[in-house]
């Protein structure tokens, strides 16, 4: 398999700057040549480039949104171009915003493929506002709503078909940060949310056996990890830290479980923040991570 890294350097949809400098983070730590170590091909494709982040406030609840949505058609026609091309998307983000272009694209492909598809959520939080619901207007807190065809035209159009998605695609594992009106979403789309309490009371390993359930042959697997998952102990490299997420060998395990279904397909890294990093051990930890994701094992060779 060879995986091709895409960067997506922007803040637009986030409200902290910073995560535009994610990219670049990950090539300091080495992502290419660790995953090559393992015998991966993998190729870098360079940055896309879209537009600047003007800092303005929310307009009708959205901040950013024609900014947004230029770089989230860029990040469709690179991550649907690498599929089509038979090779692994790795988009570095980049905040999760653009996981709507990202996601959108693999569900296009898998449509054109007949696959199924499995997103798995890795997040703090739960991503599923509306300009109407969110706190912030930051459009990285509604990527999840987008691709359910909830918002804007622009935004959940991108892929083509509108939704993108159906709930039953999606299952959301970290969760612990969810806003007022968000949670009635949640219950309205009637997703899967393994949130903190979930994997406190049952343990990662079940969490993510529940998670993973009904793959099969026929799947293409999409991770869209958001490095707030981690806990900020851990993985202090984030615009938006919330304690109390997974240690370290959990997300390890995690990882492992999710290596060892053999159907990861695609892959966002996203919200990165070298900004609130602490001499780069963020990236660091994010490299052995997804080193895990594709199957480095202590004892396997
Ligand atoms: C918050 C934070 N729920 C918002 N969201 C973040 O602004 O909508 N998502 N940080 O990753
Ligand atoms: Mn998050
Ligand atoms: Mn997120
Ligand atoms: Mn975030």
């Amino acid at each position: 398999k060879q995986l091709r890294l895409i960067g997506a350097p922007t803040d637009i949809g986030a409200g902290r700057r910073g995560a535009s400098m994610g990219p670049e983070a990950l090539r300091v730590a080495n992502l290419q040549q660790a995953l090559q170590q393992h015998g991966l091909n993998v190729t870098d494709g360079g940055d896309l480039s879209g537009p600047a982040n003007p800092q303005q406030g929310p307009v009708d609840g959205f901040r950013h949104l024609e900014q947004v949505v230029a770089w989230n058609r860029s990040v469709h026609e690179a991550v649907h171009a690498t599929l089509q091309q038979g090779q692994l998307p790795v988009l570095l983000g980049g905040d999760h915003a653009l996981a709507i272009g990202s996601i959108a694209a693999v569900a296009q492909y898998c449509r054109e493929q007949g696959k199924k598809l499995l997103v798995l959520w890795l997040d703090a939080h739960a991503d599923a506002n509306t300009n109407t619901s969110t706190p912030t207007g930051n459009i990285h807190g509604m990527p999840v709503t987008s691709l359910l065809g909830i918002g804007p035209d622009q935004l959940t159009s991108i892929g083509g078909k509108v939704p993108a998605l159906q709930p039953d695609a999606i299952r959301q594992i970290g969760i612990r940060s969810v806003d007022r009106e968000e949670k009635q979403h949640l219950h309205e789309l009637g997703l899967r949310v393994y949130d903190m309490r979930h994997i406190d009371e049952h343990g990662m390993r079940v969490t993510m056996e529940q998670a993973l359930s009904g793959i099969d042959a026929d799947t293409h697997l999409h991770v869209s990890f958001d490095i707030d998952f981690l806990d900020p102990a851990v993985a202090p490299g984030v615009g938006t830290a919330v304690p109390g997420g997974p240690t370290y060998r959990e997300t390890q395990l995690c990882m492992e479980m999710i290596a060892d279904t053999g159907r990861l397909a695609s892959l966002d890294v996203m919200e990165l923040n070298p900004a609130c990093d602490v001499r780069n051990q963020t990236a660091e930890l994010v490299v052995e991570l997804v080193e895990s994701l594709f199957g480095k094992s202590t004892l396997i060779r």
